[in-house]
Order: structure tokens, then C-alpha cells, then sequence
């Protein structure tokens, strides 16, 4: 009797089981537009039914170009190790037959601009196309997020590798979409800097902004100027050894960078948030002596003297250095908190220093300050406190690149319990960086006016990638959402689903995050 009613109850365990399993299944990727994808894409259309990636499946690239194989080559490298199948990438002469990734580039629709892709799955094929191998690599992206979490794992998985059917259109609103990471306050060396790229990439930023000086240490060898990186650079907050990049290094993070469509803007900040600069060269302060080096926290206490000429020979040489290390359009020229230098010397040093970036060729960014100075055509205002500073740029035809401090300095504590972190722009929680528009966020600064979203990583209590990766996520996922997909498309209750079904895939990406209570975390996705 006991051994019959254990055997129905095995039975129906069993049963449930499979019930479960199947159901799984069958909710989990044959849905296209029900699948967790962040940044949310402009728009999905499901067929019902899955595509099986299996062994023997290659990706057949359209058209035999470096930059295209290197995309191919990229995709495959995300592919491989998890699924331990041998992907090869090869050139495609024909529609790829059954089973196989085809990246074309063949077919160009203008809606879809520089970055857009469209991706295309049937039963047999998975088809991503776009106008520039850009493109493509943003695409990408979005095939990672459709596979099971696992595939970002390192070794061979079991697996179903399974995705939904259907078809995704998809192009970002705002052409700059950007992270910041302050190597100046804790040094980070070259395998993080290339690891925080990684992980941006993931989300479809286009920019990295490192803040390469700051009072506590200067980040970049300056061939004309060694002493800056060697004695400037020779600390951190905290006391600890700072470091810096050497020039070789600074080139291999930018064509890294480079590789995943990601902009580097390197930014030295002046006239103030110099110390490092001003303990390292004696003539540049305006009594002519040196300053101890810093490895405290405070703001505002350093100014390079503007009334030398010498400091301008300074900022020439260093900007020509700079440029020439900088394949991307921008060089950020700071300008913030320059509290240390009188109003009347700060605006013609703002207005010589922006000519000398241009002379050089390169677009300059500036903090928000930068708009008490005329600002030349094309200079872009860096929007992160002060309303009247971003309204004065726009009035003289600047574009503003949005990074309101109470939203998305993501060196703010989550909430009263966050250990790491400062407050003086307020707790932000997850929603509270996800729930606003840049286009409607300071009254007079329409769209037009925005050039995209940035979210900078301040790195005054931040010494590790445990603790920077702490910080980022997830709240660097909602940013990057807010610079690509529209905001008729955008709402914090349909955000927090997906979010929340990123925890597995945060985790297998060995990512440490910040467990928000706002966010309903489902694990296995
Ligand atoms: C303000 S934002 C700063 C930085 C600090 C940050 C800390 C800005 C342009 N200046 O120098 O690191 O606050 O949150």
C-alpha cells in the first residue's frame, strides 16, 4: 500500500516536473517580444516559434572587410566557449543555408542609421543586417541577450540554444550614450579600464569618458612633461600608488575601445581639479613653487595660474599629445568646480583652451561652467548641476550632454545603508536614476538641444572593480536604456521586469551587483 501511494507521488512529481520543464520551454524564448532585452528595442514583432543554434552553425558574413570579419569574429568569440561548438566565420556568397548567423551589410535602410540593426530569426536562419559594421556590432548585443544566460559562461554548458522567432527593428534615440570613469581619484590599470568597456559595450553605450586628471593624481604620460605622470602620478585617494598610463597603454584601451564602436573622450580637467599638475611643475602655479601632491577628498582648492603664459605652452603640448592618441571627434576639457580661480581669469582661459583643442582639430566637451566663457561653435556643455549654466550654453547654440548628478552620478548611494558611495546629490535608487526624460528634464532644453546621456563613475571611494561594479550595475543598464530607446517606449514597472530577469545573466557574467529590493530579481533567465 505504502509502496503504491509512493510510487502515484513519484508519478505525479515526475509529471509536474515535466510539466514545468515544458513550460519553461515553451515561455522561455519562443516569444520574441516577451524576452528581457535592455536597452528595449524600438520595435518587435514574434512569430512563434524558435531558431536552435547548434553544432555545425557558422556566421556568414556578407561583403570581406576587416572591420566586418572582426564583428563576425566578435560574435563568435561570444559564442564559442559556452556552447563549445568550433564556429567558424566565413564569407557569404549566397543566402547561408539552414542553421547558420548571416551579418550583411549588403542592404542599406536609411531608418536604421549609422547604428541601427535589423535581426531578422526564422526556424532556419538568423539574419542581422545594418548599414555599417556598427551596426551590426550593436545588434549583436542584442542576439547575446536572447541566448540563455549561460552562454556568457566561460566553459562548455549544456544547453538549449534556443532563440525566439520573429523580427527586431531597432535604432538608438540619442547618438552619445556614455560612461565615465575617474582613473584620477583610485587608478584603474588597462585590464579594467578594458573590462568596464566590455561591460558597457554589453548595453549598447557608445562612449567612454576617462577623467585622466584630477587633484589627486594625473593618469597619462605627457612625453613633453614627464614629471606629471611619474611624480603626478604617483598617488590616489587614500594614499595608495595611484599609477598611470603610459602612451602605448592609453593607444591599446583606445583601439580596444575602438573595436566595440566605443568612443574614448579623455578628459584633463582645468584651470581647476589640477593639483597633480601643480605638484609635479612648480611654474605653473602663480608663485612659482610646487604643491604637496593630495590624497584627500575635497573639491575646489586648486588653480593653474591663467595669467602665465607658460601655462598655456602647458596645455598646447599636452593637448597635442592628447589628440594625437584620440581617434574619436572629443576632447573634454573639464572646467567644473574651478572655485580656486577668479571669474574674470577662468572665461578668457575657457575660451584660449577651447581654441587651442580646436586647432588641434578635435571637438571640445566641457562641465557645465564652461558656458560663463563665450563657447565656440560645436563645444558641447556637459550638463551635471546647474540649470542656468546648461540654459546659458543653449543660448549660445551649444548642445548639452546630460548627466544630472541626482540621476546619474552613479557614485551616489543607493539608499542611507549604501557603505561605498557619496550623497551629496541625494540616495539614488534604481528607479530613481531610471525615471526621467533628458529631453523634458530642464525646462528650455528640448531634444534638439541633447547630444545624449552620460553617467559618470566619480572614484573618490571607489578602489576596486568589486566596488566600481557594485556601483554600476544596475543602474548604468537604466542610462544606457534612456539614451537608446524612445521614451514613448520607457516605463519603470515594464524596466524592473527586465532588469529583474538579468540577475542570472549578471551573475553568470561574474558581475557584482546591487541587489535593489525595488527590483523583482529572477535568477535562471
Ligand atoms: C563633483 S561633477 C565633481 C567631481 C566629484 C564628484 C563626486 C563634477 C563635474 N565635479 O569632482 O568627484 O562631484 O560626486
Amino acid at each position: 500500500m505504502i509502496r503504491k501511494q509512493n510510487k502515484a507521488a513519484n508519478l505525479l512529481i515526475f509529471l509536474s516536473v515535466l510539466v514545468l520543464n515544458m513550460s519553461c520551454t515553451l515561455t522561455n524564448r519562443s516569444d520574441l517580444a516577451k524576452e528581457s532585452l535592455i536597452p528595449r528595442p524600438v520595435s518587435i514583432t514574434s512569430t512563434g516559434d524558435y531558431f536552435f543554434l547548434k553544432s555545425g552553425a557558422n556566421i556568414y558574413i556578407e561583403g570581406e572587410t576587416d572591420k566586418l570579419r572582426k564583428v563576425g569574429d566578435y560574435l563568435a568569440e561570444r559564442l564559442k566557449p559556452a556552447t563549445g561548438f568550433d564556429i567558424e566565420v566565413k564569407p557569404a556568397e549566397k543566402v547561408p543555408g539552414s542553421g547558420n548567423i548571416w551579418l550583411s551589410v549588403s542592404d542599406p535602410d536609411q531608418k536604421l542609421g549609422f547604428e541601427g540593426y535589423e535581426l531578422s530569426i526564422t526556424k532556419d536562419l538568423i539574419k542581422l543586417s545594418a548599414n555599417s559594421p556598427e551596426g551590426l556590432f550593436r545588434g549583436i548585443q542584442t542576439i547575446r541577450q536572447l541566448l540563455p544566460a549561460k552562454i556568457e559562461l566561460g566553459t562548455r554548458q549544456q544547453g538549449d540554444w534556443k532563440i525566439a522567432t520573429g523580427t527586431i527593428v531597432d535604432y538608438p534615440d540619442y547618438p552619445y550614450r556614455g560612461a565615465m570613469l575617474d582613473v584620477a581619484r583610485h587608478f584603474f590599470g588597462v585590464d579594467d579600464v578594458k573590462h568596464f568597456i566590455d561591460l558597457i559595450a554589453c548595453f549598447k553605450m557608445n562612449v567612454l569618458h576617462l577623467h585622466l586628471s584630477d587633484d589627486q593624481g594625473w593618469r597619462i604620460e605627457i612625453k613633453s612633461w614627464p614629471i606629471l605622470a611619474i611624480h603626478g602620478g604617483s598617488t590616489e585617494v587614500g594614499g595608495g600608488a595611484g599609477g598611470y598610463f603610459t602612451q602605448e597603454q592609453y593607444a591599446d584601451i583606445v583601439k580596444y575601445a575602438d573595436d566595440q564602436y566605443i568612443t574614448i573622450v579623455p578628459e584633463i580637467d582645468m584651470p581647476g581639479h589640477i593639483n597633480a599638475a601643480l605638484a609635479s611643475y612648480p611654474e605653473l602655479n602663480c608663485n612659482g613653487k610646487a604643491t604637496e601632491l593630495y590624497t584627500g577628498i575635497e573639491v575646489g582648492f586648486s588653480s593653474i595660474c591663467t595669467s602665465k603664459e607658460i601655462s598655456y605652452k602647458f596645455v598646447n603640448d599636452v593637448v597635442t599629445e592628447l589628440a594625437a592618441l584620440t581617434t574619436g571627434p572629443y576632447i573634454h576639457i573639464g572646467g567644473d568646480e574651478s572655485h580656486a580661480t577668479k571669474k574674470e581669469d577662468y572665461i578668457p582661459f575657457v575660451k584660449r583652451v577651447q581654441d587651442i583643442v580646436r586647432d588641434h582639430g578635435k571637438l571640445v566637451i566641457g562641465w557645465d561652467e564652461i558656458s560663463l566663457s563665450a563657447l565656440n561653435p560645436n563645444t558641447t556643455a556637459q550638463f551635471w548641476a546647474n540649470r542656468e549654466n546648461a540654459l546659458r550654453a543653449v543660448s549660445q547654440g551649444a548642445k548639452i550632454l546630460m548627466s544630472p548628478a541626482s540621476k546619474t552620478y552613479i557614485d551616489m548611494k543607493y539608499d542611507s545603508t549604501t557603505t561605498l558611495g557619496q550623497k551629496w546629490a541625494g540616495f539614488i535608487e534604481v528607479d530613481s536614476s531610471y525615471i526621467w526624460d533628458p529631453a523634458t528634464y530642464i525646462p528650455g532644453i528640448g531634444k534638439e538641444s541633447i547630444t545624449g546621456v552620460e553617467a559618470p563613475l566619480w572614484t573618490e571611494t571607489i578602489s576596486n572593480m568589486d566596488e566600481l561594479e557594485y556601483m554600476v550595475f544596475p543602474r548604468l543598464p537604466g542610462i544606457a536604456e534612456i539614451g537608446w530607446s524612445p521614451d514613448s517606449i520607457r516605463n519603470w514597472d515594464d524596466y524592473k521586469v527586465r532588469l529583474g530577469n538579468f540577475a542570472g545573466r549578471f551573475k553568470d557574467m561574474n558581475i557584482n551587483f546591487y541587489h535593489s529590493p525595488k527590483v523583482p530579481w529572477v535568477e535562471g533567465n
